[in-house]
């Protein structure tokens, strides 16, 4: 999610194979828990369900691209909109349902309706480099909370006047959604300058914002 905001692309989440899963509300709301700034569609290609509630990004001149490990059904996805086989799919491994890696090149399809749709190979892993800007986006609310504790060098662990421990004690930010910005940030390189550059600019952004309503 991070690298689509990074790439200037909005990004959207869609749980696959709704049609092997008896709760598809409790993950819609794991996600949606992640971010507010992103939407959640569970869907299943092989049985049509959902699929509506995509056609609202299927505007005429749009380009999408889908990512995801391999075996989450991109291809099998692409395959349902075009009402055609036009990508090989295959089977998960038995055991372990991890993908085969059935996709080997990035593939562009033009789907009726001027819609661009782009089919990627199933990630491996994803390369945490350079995707910091799309991280800080997507938590800039934690960003400001930073920002306001009262050590600027704060750890959020035992410090006094700590602004993040006391927006989740009342509940103001999940602890769950806090330790994924911490992992996420201890992936990729913790630059504590740039950090506190973002959010001097995301606090300036909240003022503006203010003055302009
Ligand atoms: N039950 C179920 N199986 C699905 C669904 N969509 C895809 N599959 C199956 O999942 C397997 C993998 O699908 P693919 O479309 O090849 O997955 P992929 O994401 O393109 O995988 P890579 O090309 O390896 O990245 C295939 O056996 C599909 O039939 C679905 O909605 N429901
Ligand atoms: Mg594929």
């Amino acid at each position: 999610m991070s690298i689509a905001v990074h790439g200037g692309a909005i990004p959207v989440v869609i749980l696959t194979k709704s049609d092997l899963c008896t709760n598809t509300g409790r993950y819609i709301s794991e996600v949606e828990q992640i971010s507010d700034k992103v939407r959640v569609h569970a869907i299943s290609a092989r049985y049509g369900i959902g699929l509506d509630e995509l056609k609202e990004y299927m505007t005429p001149g749009v380009t999408i691209c889908l990512m995801g490990s391999s075996g989450t059904g991109k291809s099998t996805l692409i395959n349902t909109l075009a009402g055609e086989e036009v990508l090989k799919t295959s089977a998960v491994r038995e055991g372990d349902d991890k993908g085969r890696h059935t996709t080997t090149f990035r593939k562009m399809i033009e789907l009726p309706g001027q819609v661009t749709i782009i089919d990627t190979p199933g990630m491996r892993e994803i390369g945490m480099a350079d995707v910091q800007d799309g991280i800080d986006e997507t938590f800039s609310d934690i960003l400001e909370l930073e920002s306001r504790c009262r050590f600027r060098n704060c750890r959020h662990e035992t410090e006094p006047g700590c602004a993040v421990k006391a927006a989740i004690a009342s509940g103001e930010l999940s602890a769950e959604r806090y330790e994924l910005y911490k992992n996420l940030g201890r992936e990729n390189t913790n630059n504590h300058a740039r950090k506190k550059e973002i959010s001097k600019w995301a606090k300036a952004y909240k003022k503006f914002n203010k003055e302009m309503v």
